[in-house]
């Protein structure tokens, strides 16, 4: 394989030396800085997942036991694992294992299927790929070793009770150390420049590209969002977003929480019957959910009370736009502050912070979290605005990177040649520094927090000999904010549904909430006058559908 660092995009020399002087970048792997905060307190509890508690000690002592077992497979330093798990712990013990030993983890959603699987496996050149046995109805395991067999992977990992022979049993090689394995990992490190994870964008184009966050960066990240957000060590930090997304894994999240010394309590689901619970029985004290989770918790606190959530004190919300009426209820009703977090895997994060008035909690995505990030808001031209007025958001950072990996076209648009990246995101700044969403110029849709690309749903949909034209639009939905719907023109004489279309999309082991939700059947797609297919437009005459 490839070694990582030819499809990165480092910062500029000059740059990231006054990253380091200003100690942003503390030159030290996020591994080392687990390790050192396992040591300050191991009898503590690191992570809960059901009935299991793991302390630090024992978390650290598997996770070293881990990369030895990963490395009597052949996995080692530079090697990627494409890791599509629920959470669990398992999830908590394979990362901190990768980070020790410098094999990158690629974060694939539990959702994802073969058609994202494989080209994330393909385009990171991946060695290996962890999964579970069977989750929600759908067989993991049988996916992944069809994958391994086309693509060449070296092992299957597998969380189940029943590990096909073949497959490695994942839950065994996050066992305690037995005497078969060092009991400190003593193998290669990874140097604190090198590639730590690869996080998936949010996704404009028609295959998701993949950014390599440098331990560097990511346990600034991590490190960082702990400080702002007052994490210590009585904190306990529920996940109940999918894990391998940045916002629960390190903003601050999982790793943010566990280099606190805080607890971390994983939970498949966020819905609130069974999240209510868990944040009860184990005195959860800080939780993160996009706005459409929100709104669940709101409407069964408004049904049941909130007595559950006694000691919940910050909720966190992001991933997409949080209405001020829903954000004004958060507090009153779940009895929680509210920190709005406008965030993105391609690094920049915005919070409001814990102490900030009310209004501004309410109304705002908060403001950069590093006094090293740098932002501007700029119009069609690249020339910048005055404060107050809407625009596209630029930045650049300490822990932004300056280019996704191996995509020197598309970084060529989604980057300036002086490194700001194009987040695609319009927003106006405040006199007091606080941003505010108001939309965005890229051609993504954003449903419930997961992004979809509407140009990766064009090119699938273009696959059907029934189509000759089609667009992908959002559609708005007071649930999940937006879903996808298609504007189609038809071949002379074809018809379609939009059963056929999921059909479609079904066969061709695509990622479930990608699905279009409705289909518009149209003589011709309104264009603007350069004769592009007018997605303004588009939404309009949606929005004039809809009634
Ligand atoms: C409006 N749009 C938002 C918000 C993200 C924390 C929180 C979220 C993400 C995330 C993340 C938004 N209001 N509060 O990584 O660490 C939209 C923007 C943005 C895109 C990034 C984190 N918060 N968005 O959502 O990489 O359009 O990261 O550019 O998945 O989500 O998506 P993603």
């Amino acid at each position: 394989p490839t070694p990582i660092a030819e499809g990165t995009v480092p910062w500029p020399g000059d740059v990231a030396r006054e990253y380091a002087e200003r100690g942003w970048w503390q030159g030290r792997s996020l591994g080392a800085e687990l390790w050192d905060a396992a040591d300050r307190r191991p009898d503590a509890v690191a992570v809960v997942d059901g009935d299991l508690r793991l302390t630090y000690r024992s978390l650290v002592g598997r996770a070293d036991a881990a990369a030895s077992r990963l490395a009597d497979l052949g996995l080692v330093r530079g090697d990627r694992i494409v890791v599509q798990l629920p959470n669990c712990w398992q999830f908590v013990v394979l990362t901190l294992a990768c980070l020790r030993a410098g094999v990158v983890p690629v974060m694939a959603l539990p959702a994802h299927r073969r058609h994202e699987l494989a080209y994330l496996a393909e385009h990171s050149e991946a060695a290996a790929i962890a999964v579970p046995g069977e989750l929600r109805g759908f067989d993991h395991q049988a996916m992944a070793r069809e994958l391994a067999l086309e693509l060449g992977l070296r092992h299957v990992l597998v969380v189940a009770d029943e590990v096909r022979p073949g497959s490695v049993d994942l839950t065994a090689l996050c066992a305690e150390p037995d005497d078969d394995v060092r009991p400190r990992w003593d193998g290669d490190q990874p140097g604190s420049r090198e590639v730590a994870v690869f996080l998936l964008s949010g996704g404009t184009t028609g295959l998701p590209k993949l950014i390599a966050r440098t331990h560097d960066d990511y346990a600034y990240n991590a490190r960082a969002s702990a400080e702002l957000c007052g994490l210590d060590e009585d904190t306990v930090y529920l996940t109940a977003l999918p894990a391998s997304h940045n916002f629960p894994l390190a903003c601050p999240g999982i790793l943010g929480t566990l280099l606190t010394g805080g607890r971390v309590v994983m939970l498949g689901s966020p819905e609130p019957e069974r999240a209510f619970a868990v944040v009860a029985a184990e005195g959860v004290t800080v939780t993160a959910a996009v706005p459409a989770v929100a709104q669940r918790w709101l409407a069964h606190a408004d049904e049941h009370g909130a007595d559950q959530l006694a000691s919940l004190r910050l909720l966190q919300v992001g991933g997409a736009r949080l209405a001020d009426e829903v954000a004004r209820r958060v507090r009153p009703v779940l009895g929680a502050t509210l920190q709005q977090v406008f965030g993105m895997a391609e690094g920049l994060l915005n919070y409001t912070r814990l102490d900030d008035p009310d209004e501004v909690i309410c109304s705002t995505q908060g403001r950069p979290m590093s006094p090293g990030d740098e932002v501007r808001i700029v119009d069609e031209s690249d020339r910048d605005l005055p404060d107050g007025e809407p625009g596209a958001l630029l930045t650049r950072g300490p822990y932004t990177p300056r280019g996704y990996y191996r995509a020197a076209e598309q970084n060529a648009r989604a980057f300036t040649p002086d490194g700001w990246y194009r987040s695609g995101d319009v927003v106006r700044r405040r006199p007091d520094g606080n941003l505010v969403v108001e939309g965005r110029d890229k051609d993504m849709i954003n449903r419930g927090g997961e992004k979809i690309s509407a140009e990766e749903v064009e090119n699938l949909v273009y696959r059907l000999p029934e189509v000759a034209q089609v667009a992908a639009v959002a559609m708005p939905d007071a649930e999940l904010g937006e879903r996808v719907a298609l504007y189609v023109v038809l071949r002379p004489g074809a018809s379609l549904t939009l059963d056929d279309v999921r059909t479609a999309m079904a066969a061709a082991d695509v990622a479930r909430y990608k699905w279009p939700e409705r289909l518009e059947v149209v003589d011709e797609l309104l264009t603007t006058k350069v004769g592009k297919i007018d997605k303004k437009a588009l939404r309009e005459d949606l929005a004039g559908r809809l009634g």
